[in-house]
Parts: structure tokens; sequence; C-alpha cells
């Protein structure tokens, strides 16, 4: 049977269309998993038009300790290619922010970048030992967090992919962080503490201002949608808090 990621989306780019099975995957593994209905004008966008040609396509789920599961897929001029994922978790729930995001123009991985971000102040002592042993050895081109990455862990990983072997290193180290995230939602408990899920809320709302900050993303947006728009976009779909 074909699964979902070959009868869904529009894309057909090899590298992407494997991190996206993965990815869909290790979210059907969580508990409670349902979709979230999103303004259908923001979730499926397309435009032909010559030269400007694009699509976006999104995904929204929740799932216990989890209050937003986003996928986003998009290509751009038919040569700049998206795979961007944040999984954020219930501020409830002693979880971390999972995010990657793959760019790809022409042939060209120039950014791969994959964390399980802190959603609270000491939460990476839980995690750090799994995420450092992950191996990240074989990689030739690592590059360096902006200026605004402050937000990512110790052990975020950030490369162009210059080969095949690159790209399938990528996918490997992108299932193991999920591995680990669902591993640790599996284990993660409700708290009640009020000042503890508003600590976690306060840190969700810096992840979401610190990536607003990545000129990149509003900067393709810009080419082919309004200011108005595209605020919108990023304040709703893509970095709401
Ligand atoms: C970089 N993001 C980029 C780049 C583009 C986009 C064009 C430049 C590529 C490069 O530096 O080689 C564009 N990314 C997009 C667009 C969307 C997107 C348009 O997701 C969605 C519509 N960005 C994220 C997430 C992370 C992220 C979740 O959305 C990390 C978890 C990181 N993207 C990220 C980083 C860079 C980047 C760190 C490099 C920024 C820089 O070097 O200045």
């Amino acid at each position: 049977m074909l699964s979902e990621s070959f009868t869904k989306t529009k894309l057909k780019d090899p590298l992407i269309l494997d991190l996206l099975q993965n990815i869909r995957e290790y979210r059907s593994m969580l508990e409670d998993l349902e979709s979230i209905k999103v303004d259908p004008n923001l979730t499926n966008i397309i435009s032909n038009e010559v030269g400007k040609e694009f699509y976006i396509e999104n995904e929204f789920h929740k799932a216990k300790g989890f209050r937003k599961l986003h996928i986003e897929v998009a290509e751009f001029s038919k040569n700049l290619k998206i795979l961007h994922c944040v999984f954020f978790p219930d501020p409830k729930f002693d979880i971390p922010i999972f995010g990657m995001d793959l760019v790809k123009i022409n042939d060209i991985v120039s950014a791969a970048i994959v964390d399980l971000s802190p959603a609270s102040r000491n939460q990476g002592i839980k995690y750090e030992k799994s995420l450092s042993v992950v191996d990240k050895s074989s990689f030739t081109s690592l590059r360096e967090l902006p200026n605004w990455g402050g937000i990512f862990s110790k052990n975020v990983f950030f490369a162009s992919l210059k080969n095949k072997s690159e790209k399938n290193d990528f996918c490997r180290v992108v299932n193991q962080y999920l591995s680990i995230l669902i591993k640790l939602s599996k284990e993660a408990k409700p708290e009640f503490k009020e000042e503890i899920i508003q600590e976690r809320i306060n840190y969700q709302k810096n992840y979401c201002m610190q990536q607003m900050k990545n000129e990149k993303t509003s900067m393709v947006l810009l080419k082919y949608f309004d200011e108005k728009w595209v605020n919108k976009y990023i304040k709703t779909v893509l970095f709401d808090f």
C-alpha cells in the first residue's frame, strides 16, 4: 500500500519524501493523535502564475503531550524546496520542542537543521546525554548558527548536505532525535503547578519570537505574498503561541 506521503503531497523530492514519511511514522506513535482544523486558506496554498509558481501544504495535529504538531512542505518557483516541522509540546508536560528545517535550492541542501530545543530552564539535563551520543561525525559542512539561534540545545545539528551519504545520515539523525522525543513524551506526566507551566509557556513564546527573527523565512514568503499575509502566516501557522 502506498503511504500517506506518496498520495498526499505534490512534492516529488526523494529526500524530503523520506524525511516526511519518517516524521509521520514517529508522529503516529503518539497517543491520542488527532488532526487540528485550521483555516483552509492557510493550509493548502497554490499558485500557478508563470515564474512565480508555488505550493504550500500543511498538516496540523495534536496528541497527548503536544499542543501542535506541524509539518509543512513547500516549493517555490520550482527550485526552492522546504520541509519545515515543529512539534510544540503542551506546556503541562515536560517535553522539549522538536524542530527541523530542510532547505533545498535546486539540488543543493543548503540548510539541514534538527533539534530538541529546551522548553524550560533545566530540561536539557534530562535528554542531553541521549542527544549527544547520536553520531554526527560523518558530516563535512557543519554551519554556524545565526544570532537568534540561542533557543536551540547544545546538541542542535546544523549543516549543508554535500552528497547522498550525508543526506542518508541526516535522515538517521532526525530519526534518532524523534525516537528520543517519543520516549520522553511517553514518560512525561502532566504538571499542575501554575508557575512551572507558566515558565514553559514563556519558553515557547521566546522560541517563537526568536524564530521570527529569521529573515530568511520572511524573505522567501514576501516574494509571493504581501506583508500583511506573511505576518499572519508566520504568527498563526508557523510560530503561534
Ligand atoms: C534558513 N530558511 C532558511 C533559509 C531559507 C529558509 C530560504 C536559507 C537557507 C540557507 O541559509 O542555506 C526558508 N524555512 C524557510 C521558509 C519556511 C521555512 C520559507 O521553514 C517555511 C515557510 N527554520 C524553521 C525552523 C528551524 C529553522 C523550525 O522554520 C529550526 C528548527 C532554522 N532556517 C533555520 C536556520 C536557518 C534557516 C537556523 C539558517 C539561518 C541563517 O543562517 O541565517
